[in-house]
């Protein structure tokens, strides 16, 4: 079994499939805690978790001038330590929404297929340069592509590209980072080494990482080229080309309930309703309003923002503009609409480009069910 190396993982874990190891948080963990504890941080392995003896550990960076082979010890000692809180969103969160629509191709994902955490590396900008990238390369260099050590039974390793802009920018943040949360990176999350691309989709966040080429192509892997692609709802699996759609870079607008959860009950008693929840947008888009329905979308309440743990969260730094890798969780307490036996939640969030989830998912489905941000709904019947 070439899973029975697989550590071991946090029993309050939903479980997508086992092997590979693929699971989410319980929703009203998720809103918790503003920095996500690593234990319940959401798991997408789409191989078995390699080993890797970080003594040996080389990371290979190639297609420049001058290629490295950097040791950790390289790594952490030759560039300045950065560190980001980011976000990361795997492209089929929410997925289950879209297959109550119709049946996609997936892993049945419910909201919490994101996370957040506080990540430390190098960066992936500081060891391009070091290998040489100059204007010679600027001319003919377009991606970057990245290649993990875990690999299927046909030696094909997991693999994946962003566009080099982004790896170069000093406002890119990316990292090639070795902390998760203070902490060496979980086997999990990429022990010893992952790429982390802010304002990115999961996919491109390569774990395990021994390889970065800089090349005037994307990354030729089927993760890139054959998946993680948005299509029409007209498109089915006879007529898909999936040449014809970019891949997934940035992620849109998002945002979801987690408390109240769907088919709750609440205490009329109680009077006012707490409804919270997580909101974030790709490519380093603020978060600037969640706006909430107690009534199916006839009226909307703004919700109270928070970018921290603290109580007084006005202290909390505000990203720099384009900046914004890490969610915003939010809060709305109200009194319950009077007379309801049913109420029906919904949460809408506007990113700073006033970009808006659309309002259902009928329009936005696709046949991988990826890219799922309709506004979020959820019902909770009312009792004396
Ligand atoms: N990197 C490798 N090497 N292998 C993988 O299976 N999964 C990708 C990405 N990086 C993956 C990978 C996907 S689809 C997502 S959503 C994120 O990792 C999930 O990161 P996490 O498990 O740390 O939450
Ligand atoms: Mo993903």
């Amino acid at each position: 079994d070439p899973y029975s190396g697989d550590p071991v993982r946090h029993p309050v874990l939903h479980v997508n499939s086992q092997k590979p190891f693929n699971a989410e948080p319980p929703p009203e963990l998720l809103a918790d805690s503003y920095v996500t504890p690593s234990a319940i941080f959401f798991k997408r392995n789409h191989l078995p978790v390699p080993h890797v003896d970080p003594a040996t550990f080389r990371l290979q960076v190639e297609g420049l001038p001058q290629p490295l082979s950097l040791s950790l010890e390289e790594l952490k000692s030759r560039f300045p330590k950065h560190t980001v809180t980011a976000t990361l969103q795997c492209a089929g969160n929410r997925r289950s929404e879209m297959n109550a629509v119709k049946q996609v191709k997936g892993l049945n994902w419910g909201i919490a297929a994101i996370s957040n955490a506080t990540w430390s590396g190098a960066r992936l900008r500081d060891v391009l340069l070091a290998a040489g990238y100059g204007p010679d390369a600027a001319t003919w260099a377009r991606h970057v592509q990245f290649e993990g050590l875990d690999r299927d039974v046909t030696g094909t390793t997991y693999g994946a590209s962003i566009p080099i802009n982004k790896a170069l920018s000093e406002e890119g943040d990316v990292l090639l980072a070795y902390e998760m949360n203070g902490e060496e990176l979980p086997a999990d999350h990429g022990y010893p080494l992952r790429v982390l691309v802010p304002g990115t989709v999961g996919a491109r966040n390569v774990k395990w990482l021994g390889k970065v080429v800089v090349s005037g192509e994307e990354s030729g892997s089927h993760w890139q080229q054959n998946d993680y692609k948005g299509f029409s709802p007209g498109t089915d699996w006879d007529t898909v080309d999936f040449k014809s759609a970019p891949a997934i870079q940035e992620l849109p607008v998002q945002s979801a309930i987690t408390q109240p959860s769907d088919g709750a009950t609440v205490r009329r008693g109680a009077e006012e309703l707490t409804v919270r929840g997580y909101a974030w947008s790709g490519g380093g888009r603020e978060v600037v309003r969640v706006d909430v329905s107690l009534d199916g979308g006839k009226t909307w309440q703004v919700a109270q923002l928070r970018s921290s743990d603290e109580e007084e969260d006005a202290l909390a730094p505000s990203p720099a503009p384009g900046r914004a890798w890490a969610w915003k969780l939010w809060e709305l307490v109200a009194p319950l609409p009077p007379g309801a036996q049913e109420v029906e939640i919904m949460c809408k969030a506007v990113d700073n480009s006033y970009n808006m989830q659309p309002d259902s998912v009928a329009p936005i489905w696709n046949l991988r069910g990826v890219l799922s941000n309709a506004w979020h709904r959820v019902r909770v019947k009312v009792v004396e």
